[in-house]
Order: structure tokens, then sequence, then C-alpha cells
């Protein structure tokens, strides 16, 4: 008798937890797909490609992507790009168009122009010396933002030189002028340089989004000094839905692995890609120089033959055989020498 009570009690239990679970399974079920269609109806999305993954310094880079909210692209985008060395010090910033500019900007750049170190106009500065930049940001928002002013300047190759940021917090709706500076290497090419200014939440390594649209201004690099015109003006747009941008790194930027990392807010989402591209030089001995022990080694595997694609180091320009457009490739950066 008491036994049978007990299983009685049991299979109450039992249909009690059956129940239970069948609530919890069937709730689930509902749950679950309405979950996924807000999810899809509200997904910001970014590619980033590269033209090539392997590249040599002083090489074109071509870095491009679309912008998409809810699978359709985006024509009124801002993207973010940063390149970091292989050093893990950021070389590049650059806030790209995917069409046209948004109308509102959370920080602005209100200006941007080449500067002595207090500030006052100048359009040309020696190379190996701090080139300033005077900038005036404002704080558009109702609420005080701590955000990144970064700099960044191009030789007149489009090859990137450095970059400087500085990050602090602004009041809302207040502006603030200050003078950054960014070192120009001494084997950069004279001529008339590009720095760009963006605004970003934070480094876009560490999930930062732009905040504002580029600004640019020219200046010029001199081995003595010298006068230029000075000019102050946004960057071009891209077409709809679209970034790109094309840059070198030079011979005088650090040989190795770089990593670019893109970034957007749109509709209140934020999404990031990141991406490793090799920028090499051809030092097969590792010596951080380009010499004629570079081509000694080359020399010795000359009449090599393999599949294209590079499968010895000495096969410098990957065409599955050693031969002189090797050494002659080589020769290309004699006399190269690390930073
Ligand atoms: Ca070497
Ligand atoms: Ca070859």
């Amino acid at each position: 008798m008491h036994l049978t009570l007990i299983r009685i009690e049991g299979m109450l239990e039992m249909n009690s937890m059956k129940k239970i679970s069948f609530v919890l399974i069937s709730l689930l079920l509902c749950l679950t797909p309405l979950t996924v269609i807000i999810k899809a109806q509200q997904s910001l999305q970014i590619t980033l490609y590269t033209d090539k993954t392997i590249y040599w310094l002083g090489d074109s880079v071509r870095v491009y992507g679309s912008l998409y909210f809810n699978s359709s692209l985006v024509s009124d985008g801002l993207v973010g790009l940063e390149m970091d060395n292989p050093i893990g010090y950021a070389v590049l910033f650059r806030t790209l168009s995917t069409g046209t500019l948004p109308s509102t900007q959370e920080v602005e750049i209100l200006s941007l122009f080449p500067s002595d170190e207090t500030g006052k106009p100048k359009n040309s500065f020696k190379r190996g010396y701090q080139a300033y930049f005077n900038i005036t940001v404002r704080n558009n928002n109702d609420t005080a933002v701590g955000f990144y002013t970064t700099l960044t300047c191009f030789d007149s190759a489009q090859g990137i030189m450095d970059s400087s940021y500085w990050n602090f917090t602004l009041s809302p709706h207040t502006l603030a002028r200050f003078v950054m500076p960014v070192y120009i290497p001494d084997q950069a090419p004279t001529g008339t340089a590009t720095v760009y200014g963006n605004t970003f939440t934070k480094l876009l390594k560490l999930g930062g989004t732009p905040l504002s649209i580029e600004k640019s201004a020219t200046f010029t690099i001199t081995s003595s000094t010298g006068t230029s015109s000075q000019t102050d003006k946004i960057s071009a747009t891209q077409g709809t839905g679209n970034y790109s941008t094309t840059f070198k790194c030079p011979l005088y930027q650090y040989p190795g692995s770089y990593n670019v990392y893109t970034s957007s807010r749109y509709n209140n989402q934020t999404v990031t890609a990141q991406k490793s591209i090799g920028i090499y030089v051809p030092d097969l001995n590792n010596d951080m120089k380009v010499d004629v022990l570079d081509l000694i080694l080359v020399a010795a595997r000359l009449g090599w033959t393999g599949s294209p694609g590079g499968q010895i180091p000495e096969d410098v320009n990957r065409d599955g055989e050693v031969n002189v457009l090797d050494l002659i490739f080589v020769a290309r950066f004699l006399g190269w020498e690390g930073p």
C-alpha cells in the first residue's frame, strides 16, 4: 500500500516535470525564431579586403570593402580605418565615406592646418623633424565625450610617414583648439605632403568607430626651409555603400606583418573587421639589410625551378624559377636598412 502511494506521487511528479518541460520548449520554440528575425532586421555588417595579402615595401596597398545594414548597402556611412605596423604602433588612420557624407557629426573637426609648435600657420617642414598641425574640434553632443583625435601624414608619393593621436574629454557643445606633432622621417621624399585629421571613440583595434568627417590639408616637405600655398579640404567620397583607399608603405617603414582594422557606427550599431597583411623586403638572411649577401643567396640558387607561388625565398618574385629577374628584384632594394 505504502509502495503504491509512492508510485502515484512519483508519476505525478513526472507528469508535472513533463508539463514544465513542454511549456519551456514551447516558449523557446516561440522565442527563438523571433530573436533571429530581430537580429536580422538590425544587422550592421562590414567587409574588409586588400588587393593582395603579401606586399613589398614601396608597393601600393588597396584597402576596400562595403558597409551593409539589413543586407542593403549603406550609402551615407563613415568607415574608420587603422593600420598598425609590425611593432604594434598605429601608422595610419583614415575615415572613408561610403557615399554621401552624413549630415550630423558627433565630434566635428572645424579646421586643420599646418603650423609651428605655437599654432601659427607654417607650410613647410624639414625632413627629420616634427611637423605641427593646428586642429579645432567641437563636441556637438549634449553630453561630454571622451574621444581620440588622430593625424596621419602621407608623403608626396602617397607613402605613410607617421601618425599621432591624442585622447581627451570635451564638454557638451564646446570646442577645443590644440597643436599636434607628427614626425617627418628623414628618408621621406620632398614635395607636397598631405595630413588627414579624424576623431574616433577610441583606437580602432580596441573597437573604436569614427565620430567625424575627415579633414585634410597639404604642406611641403623640404630638405631646407621653403614655402608653399596652404589648402584645407575634405577628402573625396566613395561609391554607394563601398569604401576604398590606396596608399604605399614606403621603404623607410618596418617590414613584417601589418594589422588593418575597419569600423563603423550606423543606426546606433557598431561593427569592426580586421585583416593582417605582410609587407616585406627581400632580406633573405634576415639581418635587417639588403646588400650583396642577399644577392649571393639568390645567385646560389640560380636555375632552380618549381611551381609558381614561390616555394623558396630565393624565388623572390614567386614565378616558379630563380633567374636574373630575382637578382634584379633584390638589386632594387640594395642599400635598404631596417628602421
Ligand atoms: Ca640581408
Ligand atoms: Ca623568380
